[in-house]
């Protein structure tokens, strides 16, 4: 269904949804006070744009161009996150096939995540063991760098609802380490720094930033509630090794996405409730919100200077970013560069000079030049607002920017369905008045209302103009009907000529918020592990043996296909027992599940990995523990009998 830009947007036929978010949406928008730049937008809108005509869809679909034969391998990686079914997701491109699903926050009966011991500790427990969290909202993956591009070494990913940073190892695509940010709400933007600001030998990443979203009393104990205007939101500074919080700064309104500088000197984060509202008309009050820079020596020096607070009985220190407290350029921690309407998404172009800030409620992106912020924190350039050096009207609801390698932006907008391809040094042309600048280059209808939009390679200096992912919000009459709750699309968009073309759909499973495309070349995985990589490996099936202390029973076993090492082994009723299984089989792909059943156990050992569970035995009877995972001929015979006397 394209859009026709002649008619209004109230008049386009598109039902449903859609049509709501249009209309009804903006009605209500408009009564909380919404600004000149959405309405004026609106107006130039429903005249033909005089750049960029849409193509239909239908007329640039090329079948075949993109797809994978049978047997063949995929070029690129695709890593996505879930959104709030609290994982993070493989697929591989340009075929869309999916190949892995890797738990974070969630727990996942597949591989036993957050039934293992070992997950659990990951995951965190309350004193009783169980699970300190079940639920997650991951939004944003973004792996280590070195030397300004990917390093196939870790991923990172947030986690919206509880404040949670993740870490997922990329030889093994498994989460290793989660942290929990203090006296923060609503981490949304996440984004790993790409060298030391200071220390020239240290060329990979070390930190990784976190912004937080939701503004909260500080501390937040009960005190203070009713008062909006003192709540304050910390954008963190997490150590990429160690994963421990290393600062935090006070800011004055809240986070929302987060970039990195390629030189490592700032880091980004843009604004949209400068207002600091508590509620949604409020926040869209102001005609101007912001893009908050950061800059990470100096709040490291002031850290080490102890000019630092603390919240909340949290040890980690905090340095000032308010405002007020950092009125001189020279000495500043902080640079509030101010933006029109409610930006969202602030995305660092690959050459490292300039950051795109879409406006979300006004139909811009604005552009800001890394060079003129370093000025400005030099006392070089006199206003915030002078760093900006282009701000070209782009098209309704832009959010989020992919770039390419030869200086052109890619940009969602949500409100108008569409994929806008500009050009960065055309729209600073413009900017400087320039009128045969020709900005908007091409525009393509998507499926529908996109949120993030990424390029292949694009969030790197390697960036190589390939493809362009559109994640789309909405999939409606895109896949077969499955019920209320539709499938999500994702776009595979062919950038490489002067058109952008339309490849192909696939389906994700709700609900993908951001992903990157990584050129495989760079991912090196493993597929054995190494028996020394578990402090309680059964590493003899001759160590196997049920092992009693008191109520507490330890029952060690190994898995070698077709048969575990115990054929049976006798617990009492009450007692706490702790199975931990080595798997001894060290052929690639020969993985053994065990499940238990009416124990609520279920869980996977890859070759040589070793993994236990704690449960209690509280029922007398006979249970067959099995082999889930199909292994072998004999694979429904591999099984152990635990008997749990009364
Ligand atoms: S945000 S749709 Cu959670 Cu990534 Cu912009
Ligand atoms: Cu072991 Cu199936
Ligand atoms: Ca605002």
């Amino acid at each position: 269904m394209s859009q026709d830009h002649t008619k209004p947007l109230d008049a386009q036929p598109d039902p449903g949804r859609r049509k709501f978010l249009n209309t009804a949406a903006f009605a209500g928008l408009a009564g909380a006070g919404l600004s000149v730049g959405l309405s004026a937008c609106k107006q130039e809108q429903q005249a033909p744009a005089a750049t960029g005509t849409v193509t239909p869809a239908s007329a640039v679909q090329e079948a075949g161009h993109h797809e994978v034969a049978p047997g063949q391998l995929d070029d690129y990686y695709s890593f996505s996150s879930g959104g709030h079914s609290g994982n993070v997701r493989i697929y591989g491109l340009p075929s869309g096939r999916e190949i892995k699903c890797i738990p974070v926050f969630n727990t996942d009966c597949l591989v036993g995540w957050g039934i293992t011991n070992e997950s659990k500790a990951i995951i965190g427990t309350k004193p009783d063991g169980s699970l300190k969290y079940q639920t997650g909202d991951t939004h944003h993956v973004h792996p280590s760098y070195t030397d300004g591009t990917y390093d196939g070494k870790y991923l990172f990913v947030n986690d919206k609802i509880h404040g949670r940073l993740a870490r997922v190892r990329l030889d093994t695509m498994e989460t290793d380490k989660i942290t929990e940010l203090p006296n923060i709400q609503g981490f949304h933007g996440t984004f790993p720094d790409k060298r030391d600001p200071v220390d020239a030998s240290i060329n990979h990443t070390t930190r990784v930033f976190c912004g937080a979203e939701f503004s909260i009393p500080l501390p937040n104990d009960g005190a203070g509630m009713d008062k909006g205007e003192e709540y304050r939101s910390l954008f963190s500074c997490v150590d990429a090794e160690s994963m421990e919080v290393r600062w935090q700064v006070l800011i004055d309104g809240n986070c929302d996405l987060v970039a990195s500088s390629y030189d490592g000197k700032l880091a980004a984060t843009n604004q949209y409730n400068t207002e600091m509202g508590v509620h949604y008309e409020n926040m869209m009050s102001a005609e101007w919100d912001a893009c908050l820079f950061f800059n990470v020596a100096r709040i490291e020096e002031a850290v080490k200077a102890g000019k630092v607070s603390y919240y909340g009985g949290s040890k980690v220190p905090v340095v000032d970013g308010r405002k007020e407290a950092n009125a001189d350029p020279k000495t500043a921690l902080t640079c509030y560069v101010p933006i029109p309407k409610n930006p969202h998404g602030v995305n660092i172009s690959p050459d490292g000079k300039y950051y795109a800030c879409s406006g979300k409620l006004s139909p811009t992106a604005t552009v800001i030049a890394h060079e003129l912020v370093l000025k400005w924190f030099d006392g070089e350039v006199k206003e915030p607002r002078e760093t900006v050096v282009a701000e070209p009207e782009i098209g309704l609801g832009p959010l989020h920017t992919g770039f390419d390698n030869k200086g052109n932006a890619y940009t969602t907008l949500f409100l108008d369905s569409q994929i806008v391809k500009w050009n960065v040094e055309a729209a600073i042309k413009a900017y400087k008045g320039d009128k045969t600048a020709t900005v908007v280059l091409d525009r393509i209808d998507v499926h529908y209302q996109p949120g993030h939009g990424f390029t292949s390679m694009g969030e790197t200096k390697d960036s190589d103009g390939k493809y362009f992912i559109s994640d789309n919000k909405f999939s409606k009459d895109r896949f077969l009907p499955v019920g209320p709750l539709h499938a999500e699309t994702a776009q595979l968009i062919d950038i490489s000529g002067d058109k952008m073309k339309l490849l192909s759909d696939h389906s994700v499973l709700s609900e993908p918020h951001d992903s990157i495309v990584i050129r495989r070349d760079i991912i090196k995985t493993r597929q054995v592990y190494n028996l020394d990589e578990f402090p309680n490996a059964v590493k003899d099936p001759k160590e196997s043996g049920v092992f009693r202390e008191g109520k507490k029973v330890t029952v060690k076993l190994t898995s070698q296909a077709p048969a575990y090492s115990l054929r049976e082994f006798t617990v009492k009723k009450g007692d706490e027992v702790t199975i931990i299984l080595t798997n001894l089989d060290k052929v690639e792909d020969l993985t053994h599940g065990f499940a238990i059943p009416k124990h609520d156990i279920n869980f996977l050992v890859n070759p040589q990995e070793t993994k236990s569970v704690t449960f209690k035995a509280d029922t007398p009877g006979v249970y067959w523990c099995y082999c889930t995972h199909f292994c072998h001929a004999l694979h429904l015979e591999m099984r152990s009998r635990m008997i749990v006397e009364a």
